[in-house]
């Protein structure tokens, strides 16, 4: 079939690569021409893991190109940004603009017998609003109803489905075609249009299920991982307070067979998990209460950092400090929502020319930096000139720093790289003793 993916960004472009591969014609659509001339020229725009000699390779061999304007396709595959708006009154709206900004984009050339996919990450009943959209726009198509009853006789046009991505930036090409995915049709039959089509390329199991229960399942993905580093992050801050190392006690109570806790560390980014969670709580805000609290705790604990490293930096007036990464998580080059990036800006304001950044998948320091009098430097020169590494990311570079090279440091490690590290700045009874 022909295929055409909707946004070219993080998960559509290797979405559309991975399709192309499988031998599909792609039309990537995506608002920004410079976008679109990039993809063009077989080059990307974003950094993953071999996506661009993928992205070169299908684009050579005609598979993929790009555009800024629609054609009629077969397939369409909608993967757009869904961002969360605060409004007034503190609350996270999620925002589907852009999802009904493409159903408006793709409805004038829908087909009878094409199939529209969302996988964007989307508040539950988003595909069925989706649908009514083009419902609106093409009443000379039959759309598919929701039929719980099965007794709908009359064969839609067009099929409509949510498959959720639920890959892990760093390991997308892989988890495209290796994961388990979910596929929710707004009928049984749209459920298995799509299936057919995600066979071609997804090795791991496809499940088929309604739109609202895959889009339901998408949320409670990321609010699980939410709420469980909750618990590891809230653990850290009781464990600072009892003057105890998180990290032990973690280490020993995951020798319990059915415990597993995750890894405290300065807070929760990225786009998704510590965006998801708030669609669910949108939904039902009376009967959320757990996963309105873990997104609070997984936010303090940025701000504790902060007031930590602080403290830290103010009881060590003379002492040099290197900030060791920026992105949201390891070994990759992704900066969005970052508390690591949060924690380092609030340092460099407060402490201007003391504090160093070591943060090798940046080729210079955010717009936020400029003026503050921070330097960008690399590991080796952080472990000659600073006296103080604050680790905000756990980058593989910085977890092989041998001991020998850092013990005279003294170090703030929220992340757990160096458990044989012997200046370590734990809770505030320590503190004032290595002051
Ligand atoms: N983090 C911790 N402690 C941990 C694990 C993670 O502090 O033990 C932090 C990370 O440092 C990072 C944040 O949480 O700041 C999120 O990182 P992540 O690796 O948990 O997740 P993402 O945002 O890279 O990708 C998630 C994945 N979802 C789940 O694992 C349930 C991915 O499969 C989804 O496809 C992706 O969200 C998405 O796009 O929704």
């Amino acid at each position: 079939p022909a295929v055409c993916v909707v946004g070219l960004g993080y998960i559509g472009l290797p979405t559309a690569a991975v399709i192309a591969r499988s031998g599909c014609k792609v039309l990537g659509l995506d608002v920004s021409q410079e976008v679109v001339d990039t993809i063009n020229r077989g080059e990307i725009h974003i950094e993953e893991v071999d996506l661009d000699g993928l992205v070169q390779g299908v684009v050579a061999r005609g598979l993929l190109s790009a555009s800024t304007e629609v054609a009629p396709a077969d397939v369409f595959v909608i993967a757009v940004p869904t961002p969360f708006e605060k409004d007034g009154s503190g609350d996270h709206a999620p925002d589907i603009s852009y999802v009904l900004a493409a159903g408006r984009t793709i409805a004038p050339v829908l087909k009878s017998g094409d199939v529209v996919i969302l996988e964007s990450t989307s508040p539950v009943g988003t595909t069925e609003q989706l649908r009514d959209l083009i419902a609106a726009i093409r009443p000379d198509l039959k759309i598919p109803q929701s039929d719980p009853g099965g007794l709908a006789r009359e064969t839609p046009d067009i099929a409509i489905a949510y498959c959720p991505e639920r890959v892990l930036p760093g390991r997308i090409l892989e988890e495209l075609t290796n994961n388990d995915r979910s596929i929710g049709g707004v009928t049984p039959r749209c459920a298995r249009k799509a299936l057919a089509f995600y066979k071609r390329f997804v090795r791991g199991e496809c499940v088929t299920t309604d739109a609202r229960s895959a889009e339901m399942t998408k949320l409670v993905e990321n609010a699980y991982r939410d709420v469980n580093i909750a618990f590891a992050n809230e653990l850290s801050i009781v464990s600072d307070r009892m003057g105890l190392d998180v990290w032990e006690v973690i280490r020993l109570a995951n020798r319990h067979p059915r415990v597993n806790i995750l890894s405290p560390g300065p807070g929760v980014g990225g786009h998704c998990i510590a965006v998801d969670p708030w669609f669910i709580v949108h939904g039902a805000p009376e009967e959320t209460p757990l996963i309105r609290t873990a997104r609070g705790v997984n936010d303090r604990k940025m701000h504790h950092v902060v007031a930590k490293a602080e403290a830290l930096l103010e009881a060590h007036p003379e002492a040099r400090v290197a900030c060791l990464g920026l992105a949201f998580k390891a070994n990759i080059d992704d900066f969005r929502e970052s508390p690591a990036r949060f924690v380092a800006s609030r340092l460099a304001r407060k402490f201007g020319a003391r504090i160093r950044i070591v943060e090798p998948y940046a080729a210079q320091l955010p717009i936020e930096f400029t003026d503050t009098g921070v330097t960008q430097i690399d590991i080796d020169e952080a472990l000659e000139e600073c006296d103080i590494l604050v680790v905000l990311v756990d980058h593989d570079v910085f977890r092989v720093v041998p001991l020998a090279e850092r013990a005279d440091k003294l170090v703030y490690d929220t992340r757990g790289i160096w458990p044989d590290q012997p200046r370590v700045v734990r809770e505030d009874a320590a503190r004032a003793a290595l002051a």
